[in-house]
């Protein structure tokens, strides 16, 4: 297969937007993966011949640059060793618990940093390899923060972007990290550093002058060698048409009347959806849940909760820990308060086709989104979309960046159990009007602010922030 030319845009992302299938006459092949941030971005890579960078999730697979869905894909390669230290190590297991308010207790180990500098090199010299002259560089996530800053210095004559879908923490717990200047020296390398919410860009411009001693004023940071660096908010959304298409599907609908019925009919289901991740709240909600059934809040007969965990991270020992905690309690609410075919609680460990979310969406009287701390939160928004007739309660965490833009939601602390029981209740009991309300304003802002709009705010202003640039790219919406 040949190498794709040099692209005017490039996308760099732990994860290739593919999976690999096995089709059954042995041989293997690649499929889009179903992310929000896949169908985001495929437009506008589409419009610009973008390239997009990123792992395929093996270990040693050695593989040459390929095209899957008309799209152009530069594969990077892990070693087994690699995929510890630097994805389960220093990725998921300091980066992630710190970053998302020491829900779990960061390690910190310097072999696990050397394997980040080194994989973070590795994704910076296939960019700059891979990048037209003077083109865009959109740099994702928490895992490449280093990226930005390795490869201006191979190629100043790009134009980078930089945005973290995770929290940025406050200067008080970033700088536990014994590597904080390299990685706030990483992502000044971009031109744009993007975050979910104003606090976070807010927090980065803090510790960028406290610890690296940067002059700075509101979001610009002004660098010795001239360059200016800006920080700032662009909160993610979702395909808001697509999913209400989908759930307006007469399969889905279909498929969400069964769900009930095989539910048992009840008057109220509760639904939650996560990756199954010690951040999101999983165990907090279902004890709650539990506690309003033993007092007699709520009867098996007529209300069930229906928990989606996403298998998730399962090499790395707090994710496993995290299981068998989820396991013990689902067991103990159904062993105690289950009667026959009417568990309290529906728990499902996998993951499931777009198809089968809607419908589960649409299946649902209230979703309950309680993470301790969240970048945004998807699935909240992904709720909103699917209730185009108005119906259904949202709960969600105020720590969840979605509770900044979802200010109807039944708004909850996740710390405090006794009052995410009575928001279960007063969702629950609320009648269609007061549900009405409140979902009407969440779906106006879902509406007008998707996905397309979000990939369109960050390349707009990562491009038009320098005039001077000959090869702008346009959003695909622009065009
Ligand atoms: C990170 C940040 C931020 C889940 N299960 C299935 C499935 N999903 C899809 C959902 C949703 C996505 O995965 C999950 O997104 P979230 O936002 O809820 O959470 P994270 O995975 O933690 O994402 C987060 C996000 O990045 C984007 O910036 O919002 O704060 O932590 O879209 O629908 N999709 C399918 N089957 C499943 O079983 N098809």
């Amino acid at each position: 297969m040949t190498s794709p030319g040099p692209a005017a845009l490039v996308i760099v992302a732990n994860r290739l937007p593919v999976d690999q299938v096995s089709e059954p006459d042995g041989t293997t092949s690649w499929r889009p993966s179903p992310g929000g941030l896949v169908s985001a971005l495929e437009p506008v890579m589409r419009e610009n011949d973008g390239t997009w960078i990123g792992w395929t999730g093996g270990r040693d697979d050695r593989m040459e640059p390929f095209e899957a869905d008309d799209l152009d894909l530069v594969p990077v390669t892990m070693t087994a060793q690699e995929v510890e230290e630097f994805y389960e190590g220093f990725s998921n297991a300091t980066l992630w618990p710190l970053y998302h308010d020491l829900v779990a207790k960061p390690e910190f180990h310097r072999e696990w940093w050397d394997s980040y500098v080194s994989v973070n090199r590795r994704f910076a010299e296939l960019a700059a390899e891979h990048a037209a002259e003077s083109a865009t560089v959109w740099v994702h996530d928490y895992q490449l923060q280093l990226v930005p800053q390795m490869l201006r210095e191979l190629r100043p004559d790009l134009r980078i972007g930089f945005y973290l879908h995770i929290p940025f923490p406050p200067a008080e717990l970033f700088q536990q990290l014994p590597w904080r200047r390299q990685i706030l020296e990483g992502l000044l390398g971009a031109d744009l550093v993007g975050f979910q919410l104003p606090g976070a860009a807010a927090n980065f411009v803090r510790l960028v002058r406290q610890r690296v001693g940067h002059k700075t004023h509101r979001d610009l940071i002004y660098l010795p060698d001239g360059r200016t660096v800006r920080a700032g908010a662009f909160p993610i959304s979702i395909d808001t048409a697509g999913y209400e298409e989908l759930a307006r599907s007469e399969a889905v609908v279909e498929r969400a009347a069964e769900i009930r019925e095989a539910l048992g009919d009840p008057r109220k289901v509760f639904l939650g959806i996560d990756r199954l991740d010690y951040t999101k709240g999983i165990h907090a909600r279902l004890r709650a849940f539990g506690e309003l059934v033993r007092d007699g809040h709520f009867d098996v007969e007529d209300a069930v909760f229906v928990q989606v965990a996403v298998p998730s991270r399962e090499q790395v020992e707090q994710y496993r820990l995290l299981r068998d905690d989820i396991d013990r309690l689902v067991g103990h609410i159904n062993g105690d308060y289950g009667r026959i075919g009417r568990p309290a609680i529906s728990y499902l460990h996998s993951s499931y086709p777009r198809e089968e979310m809607a419908a589960l969406y649409r299946a649902a009287d209230i979703m309950v989104v309680t993470p301790y701390r969240d970048g945004m939160n998807l699935v909240a928004k992904e709720y909103v979309a699917c209730r185009h007739d108005n119906t259904g309660a949202l709960v969600l965490s105020e720590f969840a960046g979605a509770a900044e833009e979802l200010r109807q939601a039944y708004l909850i602390n996740p710390y405090d159990i006794n009052g995410m029981k009575s928001a279960l209740v007063g969702a629950a009991r609320a009648d269609d009007k007061e549900l009405a309300r409140r979902m009407r304003a969440m779906r106006k802002t879902v509406i007008q602010h998707d996905v397309a709009a979000w990939a369109d705010d960050f390349l707009t202003e990562l491009n038009d922030g320098d005039l001077t640039h000959d090869k702008v790219v346009r959003p695909a919406r622009r065009l």
